[in-house]
């Protein structure tokens, strides 16, 4: 049916709010309609399950990361973008009945996804031992009281915190779940927007990105913020080179002729359940890491015990010693972490203190260090250090391609070089950073043997991803190629539909971001 096309957003800076699919959806008949069905479907589910439509609907993207991995945690930029996949949450306020306010909460894949009820109760404890979906609605709900109660205790006075009412909820998502398109980040961040548009708020989008992220890690993960960065804030048509502390949003221009193609593993790492030996373990290598180079260049240790980032470490090595700021921090690596892992017993001896106490006040640190027996932190902060001057670089070879005219420029090599980067990257990801896996050491082998200018895992790892960079007129015979050498065997092994391999391989041009759509 044909919708009005509204302006742009409700205020500067704002989710944008839209009576029309157009600004967000895209122009193409085709993908408009498959658009237009989705939420339609979406809405009759809501209907049938609640006995009324829905107010509201707010859409969040997942995203691709071409390079910059495992390092916004640590406080470095990263540079994603978003991609067409995302996820929708339909929303009305349920009026007061007499009982206590709830939170009826399903998914249009209610096989998959059974519907549950919480309470309207923005101080409730997100349930770690149970790893529900429907806790990171949880999650983004908790989020927009605590954004409200940070405002207030900054002193913002005029501050209405609305009384939470009675919610019915109805999600339709589909990021591929475990596959480093964060699928998590687009539910928390369509869940906090929903929230938030349902009780009559709308944030700026840095304040959403700040809070989305925060509000994420009640899941267990300590990550860091890009992936609600990027789906909060993405452009289409661009990537993004986010920075953090605070979060901002830099348009990186991709170059004319490279297309970033994503291939699935088909191996799933869910984050969640398997933290405390992966992801979490990183984030507590790094701060080991962070805090031993700290006492290796004399900061007291009760200053060392506090830090918790490379990051950090970087700001204070180049204030403290100037020449060691100029060439980075790698050197410092070298000269004062060794090669191999540490075990427990020799960090508590370095650092004078028991590791546990040193980090008592995180729970998700303390499940790493019951589960770890040695730590590899030479590796870890050479992954980090290298792989943050790799998004620089990414960044200015691809605005070489926007800059340059003329006859030394060769958009080819500018091809050329952001693929190296991105081989290079995965190259830490996989010996220094240890988050590859054997399935997607294979993938990544069989994109470049069939003409991937460069390729890498793409998100945290352990499976999932890959995304490459592939000449545009290769792309189709690329795909192709793909499902010849990786997935026809996979395919005989019953690991995955012949049908369904449009959702596991496809071309990714750069989508929006958040968006709010009230059709009435
Ligand atoms: P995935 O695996 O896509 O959820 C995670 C983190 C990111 C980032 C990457 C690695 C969450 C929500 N996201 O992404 O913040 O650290 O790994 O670069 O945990
Ligand atoms: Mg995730």
């Amino acid at each position: 049916d044909a919708k009005q096309e509204t302006a742009g957003g409700v205020s500067e800076g704002s989710i944008p709010v839209y009576s029309s699919l157009r600004p967000v959806h895209g122009h193409d008949a085709e993908e408009l309609a498959a658009a237009d069905a989705r939420y339609e479907g979406l809405a009759l589910e809501f209907l049938q399950a609640y006995g009324a439509p829905p107010v509201l609907f707010v859409r969040s993207p997942g995203r691709v990361n071409l390079i910059g991995e495992h390092i916004d945690y640590e406080g470095y930029s990263v540079l994603p973008m978003a991609i067409r996949q995302d996820t929708i949450v339909a929303v009305r306020k349920r009026p007061d009945d007499g009982s206590a306010p709830s939170l009826r909460i399903a998914n249009v894949n209610s096989k998959k996804y059974p519907a549950v009820v919480f309470p309207a109760d923005p101080s409730q404890e997100v349930d770690r031992g149970n790893h529900s979906w429907a806790n990171y609605f949880v999650c983004g709900y908790k989020g927009v009281w605590e954004h409200l109660e940070r405002l207030k205790a900054s002193g913002k006075e005029d501050v209405e915190v609305p009384t939470p009412a009675s919610l019915d909820v109805m999600v339709d998502g589909i990021v591929p779940t475990g596959a480093g398109l964060s699928s998590s980040a687009a539910i928390v961040c369509a869940s906090a927007g929903a929230v938030m548009a349902a009780h009559g708020l709308n944030f700026s989008q840095t304040d959403m990105a700040e809070l989305c992220c925060k509000c994420e890690r009640h899941i267990g993960t300590q990550s860091g913020g890009m992936d609600q960065a990027i789906s909060i804030m993405a452009k289409p048509g661009v990537a993004l080179l986010i920075d953090f502390n605070p979060v901002r949003a830099t348009d990186v221009a991709l170059p004319e002729g490279g297309t970033f193609v994503i291939a699935n593993s088909l191996t799933e790492s869910n984050k969640a359940e398997t933290a405390a030996v992966n992801y979490n373990m990183r984030v507590v290598e790094c701060r080991l890491a962070a805090m031993v180079l700290g006492l290796r260049l004399g900061l007291p240790k009760q200053e060392v015990y506090a830090i918790n980032t490379l990051g950090e470490i970087e700001d204070m090595l180049s204030a403290a010693a100037p020449g060691l700021g100029g060439e980075g921090p790698l050197p410092a690596v070298e000269a004062h972490l060794k090669p191999e892992p540490y075990v427990a017993e020799e960090l508590e001896e370095l650092l004078g203190e028991k590791l546990e106490t040193i980090m008592k006040s995180s729970p998700t640190s303390l499940a790493v260090l019951a589960a770890a027996k040695h730590f590899a932190l030479y590796k870890r902060a050479k992954h980090v250090f290298s792989e943050k001057e790799r998004v620089y670089a990414f960044r200015d070879t691809a605005a070489r391609a926007q800059s340059s005219s003329g006859a030394s420029f060769s958009s080819d090599q500018v091809l050329e070089d952001l693929g190296q980067l991105m081989n290079e990257s995965h190259a830490s990801c996989s010996e220094l950073y240890e988050c590859s896996c054997k399935e997607l050491e294979e993938l990544v082998g069989v994109c470049r043997k069939n003409g991937a200018i460069g390729s890498r895992l793409t998100g945290a790892g352990w499976g999932g991803c890959t995304v490459s960079l592939v000449r545009d007129g290769h792309v189709a015979g690329f795909i192709e190629s793909l499902k010849e050498d990786f997935y026809k065997s996979r395919v005989e092994r019953g690991l995955i539909k012949e049908g369904d391999l449009e959702s596991v391989v496809f071309a990714s041009k750069p989508a929006g971001g958040a968006a709010i759509f009230r059709f009435d």
